[in-house]
């Protein structure tokens, strides 16, 4: 199977984010047909969604894998069990940790699990600064140069974390 550049994207806001988002990178690290590429800073945002809840902590990662989109997906959400993660009714609610694939190369993948490029990503500072950071050049599928993406997407408080 041909290896493939996939982008992920971290976050935590509970249980201290940032030794979560460390574990995390260390596990994904970890699993076979997976190797680091780049990790981005670590970066801080007031919550998306409900505004109750602690500060998130975000961070993006390149890997290089031969692992399937979905065998990754799979991957991601045991290391999500791994560290506490649980699922509740509430939307956009705090978590120790959220793994998103938010690009598996060039493709674009639209499965009732598994949507990539991640839904959001557009949108989202906390996603496309950190990606910025690491792939300054790179073209999401149907949207274009992040460049342009991150011109109309204003930082909403985000700093990186010294
Ligand atoms: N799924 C589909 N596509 C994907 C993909 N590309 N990567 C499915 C990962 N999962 C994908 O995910 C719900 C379902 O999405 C899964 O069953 C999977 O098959 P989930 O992780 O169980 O739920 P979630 O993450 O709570 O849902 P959602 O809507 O993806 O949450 P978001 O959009 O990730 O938002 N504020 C700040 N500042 N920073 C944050 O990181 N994160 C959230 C969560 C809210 N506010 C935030 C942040
Ligand atoms: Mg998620």
């Amino acid at each position: 199977m041909t290896k493939v550049i996939a982008y992920i994207g971290l976050g935590s806001n509970l249980s201290t984010p940032e030794v979560q988002i460390n574990a995390a990178r260390q596990a994904v690290k970890d699993l076979s047909g997976v190797l680091e590429h780049a990790f981005s800073s670590l970066y801080r945002s007031p919550p998306m969604g409900p505004q109750d809840q602690p500060d998130y902590v975000n961070a993006v990662m390149a890997i290089n894998t031969d692992l399937s989109a979905i065998a990754l997906l799979r991957c991601l959400q045991q290391i999500e069990l791994d560290q506490g993660r649980e699922r509740k009714d509430e939307r956009w609610g705090p978590r120790t940790l959220d793994l998103d694939i938010l690009l598996y190369g060039q493709q674009t993948i639209d499965q009732p699990d598994l949507c990539v490029p991640h839904y959001g990503m557009a949108k989202r500072a906390f996603v496309l600064y950190p990606l910025a950071e690491i792939a300054p050049e790179i073209e999401v599928p149907g949207l274009g140069k992040i460049a342009g993406l991150l011109a109309s997407c204003p930082l909403d408080g985000l700093e990186k974390v010294s």
